[in-house]
């Protein structure tokens, strides 16, 4: 089956609302911790190796950077920049804040959230923030269970029935889960059905 988010390119990176593309069409937006994996697990999604920047320094997104998806002019993913990085200037992480607030509050072209957490460290009181945030706005959300690599079978398995439960308990069925890696490619096609549904490709 062929990937059309295989397409998804550069568009532009946005660091304040001026700069947002116009707000009229479909977009997924990547959020999670800094270092968690967004850039990597946007990257194995897409089939590239070099579409968002994947660093080992925490903070290396610092900006809303969209992706389009042609030929389609209207479809966007948004990888955001990562939250909890304490090593960020506190004026610079205010302005993000106030910016992705606004962003999340307001953007009707938003039409799901993607939280990318490491399986080692989920749920973490951001990772509940922004998710609360989708349900609360009635957007669905879909976390990602990255770096599952890192584990082995038997423990995958348990992260993801502890973060599946936590999630229903407090959520509902407003948010799903499953288990990835962009390093081993593990639960690809599972992340682009979900995507691609909400951009409706
Ligand atoms: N083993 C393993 N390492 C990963 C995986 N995904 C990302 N990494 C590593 O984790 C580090 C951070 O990855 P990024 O994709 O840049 O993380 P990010 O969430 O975009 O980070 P910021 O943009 O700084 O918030 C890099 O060293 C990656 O190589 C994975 O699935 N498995
Ligand atoms: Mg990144």
């Amino acid at each position: 089956m062929a990937n059309p988010l295989a397409r998804a390119q550069y568009m532009l990176a946005a660091h304040n609302t001026g700069q947002l593309p116009p707000d009229g069409g479909f977009e997924v937006a990547f959020a999670g911790r800094s270092n968690a994996g967004k850039s990597s697990a946007l990257n194995a999604i897409c089939q590239q190796n070099a579409l968002a920047r994947v660093s080992k320094t925490p903070g290396r997104t610092q900006q809303l950077v969209f992706f389009d998806i042609p030929p389609t002019t209207d479809r966007f993913l948004v990888d955001l920049p990562g939250y909890g990085y304490a090593k960020v200037p506190k004026d610079l992480q205010a302005h993000w804040q106030a910016f992705i607030d606004k962003y999340f509050r307001t953007r009707e072209a938003l039409k799901g959230l993607v939280v990318v957490m490491d399986i080692r460290h989920p749920l973490k009181d951001y990772d509940k923030q922004m998710l609360g945030y989708a349900v609360s706005r009635g957007l669905p959300a879909h976390a990602i269970l990255t770096k599952a690599d890192k584990l082995g079978r038997g423990a995958q398995g348990n992260a993801l029935l502890a973060v599946r439960k936590e999630m229903q308990a407090e959520y509902r069925d407003a948010v799903s889960v499953q288990l990835f890696s962009g390093e081993s490619k593990q639960g690809v096609d599972e992340a682009r059905a979900v995507i691609g549904g909400w951009l409706e490709l």
